[in-house]
């Protein structure tokens, strides 16, 4: 009761991401429980399940756990692509900008980017991106999409787009992947399966511990072929796991409870997005807010987004900076609707204040 209260007190609001869930009591209770073997002689009951599951639910033949998006992503890469080749992909992209440049350093890949406004690329905008085939030229290997796209402000790719970039890149010889880290919430955003959604890709890295709410994990989605070679590639990363059945447990819990409840974490995005569209020297369009991140400007109060950040979080409310003016806040299991009113009354106090 003391400790309850003690929380109750000290409770922050945390907006930096939705990577900070906690895991739930029935994710505890699952890890408490789990059956577990070891993974690396695949022999873990509850990764198999969970991975027999995974390509259930995404109607492909195989899948394979990893310790986190970022090792899912440059795992697919290194499967699809050699030393020397090229990776197209979107400017603000998390391949890009957010995995200690793995792609160049371990991968051997140089990125192609493609600048867009709201993150989402078109074959129109990719095809001269294209190397020719000269021998003296890198060569285009593998497109890698967002969906998603987080730092364009969790953007929705309309599913047809996706599946013509998927078909003209086949065409032309080259492999597409996913950063499906927040599939689910495209899913949910767009009222479809998340196997309609990826159907034609290549591969998909999706997290369990983003808006599904898992403490930890990420999940490759393919052909037998595909996993068989990321397998290998994710022991020589040093990511073979071995009793991590109690993580699985956790993950499993995710996939099956997770993605019913996003709508809750879509509608506090757009309500938080709607309060801070009232305030002065805000600049933010409510009606962008596609999923669970919204990116505001709060360049014109005069603060750089830390001074601002700062300011709100001595009054226990967080948020991220993306560049000197721009801020995102991400809505998670672990905010409710209360909790935005109340970020929005001390954003609203911070603005209102100034420096
Ligand atoms: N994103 C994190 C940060 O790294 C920015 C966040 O807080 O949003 N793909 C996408 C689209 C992601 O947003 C992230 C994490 C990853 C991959 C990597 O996942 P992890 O953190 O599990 O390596």
């Amino acid at each position: 009761m003391e400790s309850e209260t003690r929380n109750a007190m000290s409770k922050v609001i945390d907006l930096r991401s939705d990577t900070v869930t906690r895991p739930s009591p029935a994710m505890r209770k699952a890890m408490a429980e789990a059956e577990v073997g070891d993974d690396v002689y695949m022999e873990d009951p509850t990764v198999n399940r969970l991975q027999e599951r995974a390509a259930e639910v995404f109607a492909r033949e195989a899948a394979l756990f990893v310790p986190s998006g970022s090792m899912g992503n440059l795992t697919c890469i290194m499967a699809q692509t050699e030393r020397g080749q090229e990776l197209i992909c979107e400017a603000a992209g998390h391949v890009y900008n957010y995995e200690m440049a793995s792609l160049a350093a371990l991968a051997g890949v140089l990125p192609r980017v493609i600048s867009t406004t709201d993150g989402i690329m078109t074959w129109e905008q990719i095809a001269p991106a294209i190397r020719e085939k000269i021998y003296t030229r890198p060569q285009t290997a593998l497109v890698a999409l967002e969906n998603t796209h987080n730092m364009a402000g969790g953007t929705v790719y309309p599913t047809r787009l996706a599946h013509a970039i998927c078909d003209r890149a086949h065409e032309a010889g080259l492999k597409v992947h996913l950063d499906g880290a927040r599939i689910f919430n495209a899913a949910v955003y767009l009222g479809q399966e998340v196997a309609e959604l990826t159907k034609k890709f290549d591969s998909i890295q999706f997290c369990f511990s983003k808006g599904l709410g898992a403490p930890v994990g990420s999940m490759i989605v393919g052909s037998n072929d595909l996993i068989g070679r990321c397998r290998m590639i994710r022991k020589m990363l040093g990511g073979g796991m071995r009793q991590v059945g109690v993580l699985a447990a956790a993950a499993l819990v995710a996939l099956e409870d997770g993605p019913k409840r996003l709508h809750v974490d879509h509608e506090n995005a757009k309500l938080l997005a709607q309060g801070l569209a009232q305030m002065p020297r805000i600049h933010i369009q409510p009606e962008k807010v596609q999923t669970n991140i919204v990116l505001y400007d709060i360049g014109a109060t005069g603060m750089s987004s830390s001074q601002f950040l700062q300011q709100l979080s001595v009054r226990q409310v967080l948020g991220g900076p993306v560049d000197d003016r721009r801020v995102r806040m991400v809505t998670h299991l672990d905010v409710a609707r209360r909790d935005i009113e109340q970020a929005l009354k001390v954003i609203g106090e911070v603005v209102g204040k100034g420096l």
